[in-house]
């Protein structure tokens, strides 16, 4: 049976332009995974959406802790993340990745591909585009330039790397670097009119040919009447059940899952935390189909 390794990242020094808060997201989505592991009797969990009973065992869902951070320094606390990442991965087991602004996107994939030989495809669900090469502002590592850092992985391939649900505006300069190397872009008006099937086709379809899969959400890909606790709102994303629908087919072929932008500093209530250990409970469990 598949085991899993929650890695904790509790680190939003890199929310530049965004609101901090992400920080305290790993122990209460801890705090809500813990709910969702007392259903598990003997192994097997009642999957109700599914109306069946399927294999999981709670103790294949370890607790790794969290990366060791170092609030004032983010390239050391990226190069903890990514060592820490690797590590769990080489132990066999698959990395859930818990920021933290989506800085952690670069160190959970670049872990990964660290601990794999061959090509790595990353399926990117987000609002944004995260494709910021630098700026004065934000410099080369922030919240902002996750994908775009992982990009130059060496065995990361552009053209087997798809972003799911992005929307509204961004630069010309990203639209130019999108074409250039060739990665592809499902936006979330897309996925909302044709719906998860041929989203879930166009998927496959470009990670198809990478020995290795890392799926990355940032939480804003949903749409802030589902999920407002995040480091920026975007109006028009996805529901929770059409994220489910594009990550649970997804999840027994991925190596190593990050989530975050999980920010309960802007929740309402707990909405956001419970519904992040709900993707991470769900992901998990089908994982291990
Ligand atoms: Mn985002």
């Amino acid at each position: 049976m598949k085991e899993f390794a929650f890695v904790g990242v509790p680190f939003d020094g890199a929310a530049t332009l965004g609101w901090p808060g992400a920080r305290y997201a790993p122990n209460e989505v801890r705090r809500h995974l813990d709910w969702m592991k007392m259903r598990v009797e003997d192994g097997q969990i009642y999957w109700i959406d599914r109306d069946e009973v399927v294999a999981f065992d709670a103790d294949a869902l370890h607790d790794a802790g969290d990366v060791e951070i170092v609030p004032h320094d983010l390239m050391a606390t990226i190069a903890a993340a990514r060592d820490k990442v690797r590590m769990e991965a080489e132990s066999g087991r698959v990395p859930l990745v818990i920021g933290g602004d989506d800085s952690i996107l670069f160190p959970a994939v670049a872990g990964i591909h660290d601990a794999v030989a061959g090509s790595v495809a990353v399926v990117h669900f987000d609002a944004h585009l995260d494709l910021l090469d630098h700026s004065a502002a934000q410099g080369s590592h922030s919240q902002s330039s996750g994908m775009r850092r992982a990009l130059e992985l060496e065995r990361v391939d552009p053209r087997l790397c798809v972003q799911v649900g992005t929307r509204n505006f961004n630069f010309p300069s990203s639209k130019q670097f999108i074409d250039g190397v060739g990665l592809t872009e499902v936006p979330a008006a897309r996925v909302l009119s044709e719906g998860a099937g041929p989203t879930l086709e166009r998927i496959f379809e470009v990670v198809d040919k990478a020995d290795h899969l890392v799926v990355s959400v940032d939480i804003d890909v949903l749409d802030p009447a589902f999920a407002p606790g995040v480091g920026w709102q975007e109006p028009g994303g996805l529901s929770t059940r059409l994220l489910l629908d594009l990550l649970l087919p997804l999840a027994n072929q991925t190596d190593g899952f990050a989530l975050n932008e999980v920010n309960p500093m802007t929740d309402q209530g707990a909405q956001t935390t419970i519904l992040a250990a709900n993707l991470v409970f769900q992901f998990a469990v089908a994982a291990g189909l």
